[in-house]
């Protein structure tokens, strides 16, 4: 017999972290073997962490093959798609009917699940009538987001840019585990390895980032404002600013010098509990330094004072100058403005019940189950969930799950039977990530930016509708859309992308209601012309036109040609025909100003936010609480080799740690009377879990964590601890409603 052959590879894409590396996949008999970096993708080059080889776990996830619907035991029963569609539409109809669509919420759309069903949910939002939205960026970026929104007169996101930054900052972030900027590994370690260059991180942990490090500072958990304002009092008191950006690039900043001048280095410091001189020579490094990005994540962004952390850790560069060069921070385009990331205003809307701000269009996540336990006419009694798990991924999942018992009507749209869809009343199946047509949503890249049009790399089984098609049918059945609606339009799109256009304008221009319904009109009459089965691909043509209208001179740079819609067609086209990824944009460093000045006349950044600023005023009076129930400060939900959201339901996909280790100090162990290995009780206000203990050198003493993604139901068995068993919602940001997961009060009972 002659040597069998490899199967061949076909490339797909990693989505488990913001990177979305480009992967390639070998299926045998339907399943994925071999997972490995492809290097034509134009941004990852061949670039992937050992996460990505774990894909076959998610590919094998219990899956969920007809709609399910809640029988009154609690039970589920399948039933048909046409009877899932009517009763799921009646179902919110009649919520929408007696309380209006903004008592029904929609949740998820996109994250590290897959990121192009989400689009065609805006149909089906728009067709109810819901008012309040919301996903897992609403409890981590929100503040960030507002911050970016006042610093740059709109919603943009930045990019730093590590690779060729002299001096790297880390803010509550361990990109060594959780990635989240490209080739994280190989640029973190040619940082440490260069004595030209150094490595920051501000981390309670001695994590394998901080570990690298040239300056660990080890500031207590939650303590990062008083850090973070130290920092930059040492570089205005050492006159270490860049007083020509000051001058020429910004406004209001004399506000921000005279807030910080005076603040006490050495009282912020120890209450930091950071060596002052320690913070001196970091502040010197960075003040220093010919170029410098920064990079703040979950550490800060889910902890006390997390936007004013977001702020002042913007005002580290910003202060410095280091902002639109090379090796800083800059702002970046996006492939689908409006998009996930990259709405362009903040909402002046309120939330019902709680009054809080909604950032981006985005709902306050943790403000959710509060906007349902309520006796307000106003509050929600319908819930639209889609490739998410709150009642894991939220704070408090005791008090989310009594959220979703006590709606009216709640559906969740799945590839499996998640915590979450556990308690809905009807769950609608999706076919998984490699089963159908996806794309990444998560362009976060400067100079160049990429998208990547996956296509599928295995059939999808017999069952589960892809999301447009279920948006669809959703939307046709509440009759928000008419063959009348879309007649010609298929017709147009079978004469090309020009004639198209042109007509798809026409039809925008004479029924305006439409544009809420686009991306399914989009599927429905574009879907069928496309080539390859690639129907579901039909909303990035909406997205292309909008990213060529925002950006028509990074399309062009990066070899795109035409003007108008042309310029629209042809980036919709390559992104088409090139199943490996393309590079849409390119630009140059004054981009950054160019973006800012479409919105703020004077087309420099406001560095001054006086509600911030008066928080920053605010903290040397704030009381050092301690707890005597709950000495110890508990990270919930850390990132470690073993977790990846709830995307692999199967442990065994962790080669170590498979129950997730309680992490503590040997100090604290010592104390206990504990040993590594031992089981141990983690108590919160909120309950009590029980896990093996792992004494550790990473762990500064009080300091205690457990992973994120554990505790998760495989087959009737859990294992680990779900970090939200143990968190409350009551903890949050007064200015963004972010969770305080990293800083939960705890205290650590040895287990009999
Ligand atoms: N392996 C893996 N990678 C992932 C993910 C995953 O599930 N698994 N998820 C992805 C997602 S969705 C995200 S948002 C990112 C998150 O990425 P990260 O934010 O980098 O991940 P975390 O480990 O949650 O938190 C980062 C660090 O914050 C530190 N920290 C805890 N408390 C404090 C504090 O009070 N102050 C400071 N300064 N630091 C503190 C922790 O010790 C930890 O090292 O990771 C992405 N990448
Ligand atoms: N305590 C604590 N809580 C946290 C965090 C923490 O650090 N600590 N981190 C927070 C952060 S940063 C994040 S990003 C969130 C994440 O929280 P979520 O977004 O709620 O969680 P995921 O597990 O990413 O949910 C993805 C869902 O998509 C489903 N899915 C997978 N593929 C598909 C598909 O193709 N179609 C559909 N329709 N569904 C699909 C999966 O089965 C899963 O249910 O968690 C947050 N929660
Ligand atoms: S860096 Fe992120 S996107 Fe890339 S392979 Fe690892 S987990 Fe996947
Ligand atoms: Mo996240």
């Amino acid at each position: 017999m002659a040597v069998m052959s490899q199967p061949e590879w076909k490339p797909s894409a990693c989505i488990l972290c913001a990177c979305n590396c480009g992967i390639e996949v070998q299926v045998e008999d339907g399943i994925i073997v071999r997972v490995k970096g492809d290097k034509a993708h134009p941004a990852s080059k061949g670039y992937a962490c050992e996460k990505a080889q774990r894909l076959p776990y998610y590919q094998r996830n219990p899956r969920l093959l007809a709609p399910m619907r809640r029988r009154p035991d609690g039970g589920y029963e399948e039933v048909g798609w046409d009877t899932a569609i009517r009763e799921v539409a009646a179902g919110l109809a009649r919520v929408r009917d007696e309380h209006g669509g903004s008592s029904i919420f929609y949740y998820g759309g996109g994250g590290q699940g897959n990121h192009l069903g989400g689009a065609y949910s805006g149909a089906l939002r728009h067709a109810l009538g819901v008012r309040f939205s919301s996903n897992a960026l609403a409890q981590e970026k929100t503040g960030e987001f507002w911050v970016d929104a006042h610093l740059f007169g709109h919603m943009a996101h930045t990019a730093p840019d590590f690779e060729r930054a002299e001096v790297a900052v880390f803010v509550g972030k361990n990109p060594w585990m959780a990635h989240g900027f490209p080739h994280a590994r190989p640029t973190l370690k040619a940082i440490a390895a260069d004595p030209d260059r150094a490595l920051v991180v501000i981390d309670p942990r001695r994590s394998e980032t901080a570990a690298m490090a040239d300056f660990h500072l080890q500031v207590a958990p939650g303590k990062d404002a008083f850090l973070l304002a130290a920092l930059l009092a040492i570089l205005v008191q050492e006159d270490l600013v860049d007083h020509a950006f000051l001058e020429s690039r910004t406004e209001n900043a004399e506000a921000v010098l005279a807030a910080v001048r005076d603040v006490d280095v050495d009282d912020h410091c120890r209450r930091a509990g950071v060596d002052a001189e320690l913070a001196r020579a970091a502040a010197r490094r960075i003040g220093a330094a010919a170029s410098v990005s920064i990079l703040e994540d979950l550490g800060i962004q889910q902890a006390p004072h997390s936007t004013l952390s977001s702020y002042l850790e913007k005002l580290l560069w910003a202060l410095t100058g280091n902002f639109a060069r090379p090796g800083c921070t800059s702002l970046h385009t996006s492939f689908s403005p409006g998009g996930l990331i990259g709405r362009s205003r903040e909402s002046r809307r309120r939330t019902p019940v709680t009054g809080e701000r909604v950032i981006g269009g985005m709902f306050p996540a943790a403000a959710i189950p509060d906007a349902v336990l309520s006796d307000d006419p106003a509050r929600f009694r319908a819930a639209i969930v889609e490739s998410s798990n709150p009642v894991h991924s939220l704070p408090d999942s005791p008090r989310m799950r009594e959220a979703m018992a006590a709606l009216e009507f709640s559906v969740v749209i799945d590839i499996t039977m998640t915590e979450t869809a556990a308690c809905a009343s009807y769950v609608l199946p999706a076919p998984t990530q490699f089963e159908k047509h996806e794309c990444t949503f998560f362009n976060l890249e400067f100079p160049n930016n990429y998208f990547h049009l996956r296509h599928p790399v295995l059939p999808a089984p017999d069952g589960p509708l892809i999301e447009a098609e279920l948006h669809r049918r959703l939307v046709r059945e509440l009759g928000a859309l008419t063959d009348e609606d879309v007649a010609g339009l298929r017709e147009a799109a079978d004469a090309g992308l020009d004639a198209y256009a042109a007509a798809f304008g026409a039809r925008m221009a004479e029924r305006p209601h439409l544009m809420g319904l686009a991306t399914v009109v989009l599927y429905e009459t574009l879907g069928p012309a496309l080539p390859g089965g690639a129907a579901a691909a039909a909303a990035l043509w909406g997205s292309a036109q909008l990213c060529a209208a925002t950006y028509p001179d990074s399309i062009r740079a990066a070899g795109f040609d035409g003007e108008g819609t042309a310029l629209g067609n042809a980036l919709f086209e390559a992104a088409l025909g090139n199943p490996r990824g393309i590079t849409f944009s390119v630009d140059d460093h004054d981009a950054s100003w160019r973006w800012i000045a479409q919105h703020r006349p004077s087309g420099r950044l406001d560095l001054a936010i006086p509600e911030l600023l008066d928080e920053l005023g605010a903290l040397p009076g704030e009381p050092d609480v301690a707890d005597p129930d709950f000495p110890l400060v508990l990270s919930a939900g850390e990132r470690r080799s073993g977790s990846a959201m709830t995307l692999m339901r199967d442990p065994e996909w962790r080669k170590r740690d498979a129950e997730g280790a309680l992490r503590m100090s040997p100090a604290d162990a010592a104390s206990l009377g504990l040993a590594d290995g031992d089981r141990a009780t983690v108590v919160t206000a909120r309950g009590r879990r029980t896990a093996a203990v792992e004494v550790s050198d990473m762990m500064r003493a009080g300091h205690v964590s457990l992973p994120n993604g554990y505790g998760l139901d495989f087959n009737g068995t859990v294992t680990g601890i779900a970090p939200n068993e143990l968190t409350s919602g009551d903890r949050r940001d007064p200015v963004a409603g972010t969770p305080w997961h990293k800083t939960v009060p705890a205290r650590v009972e040895p287990a009999r």
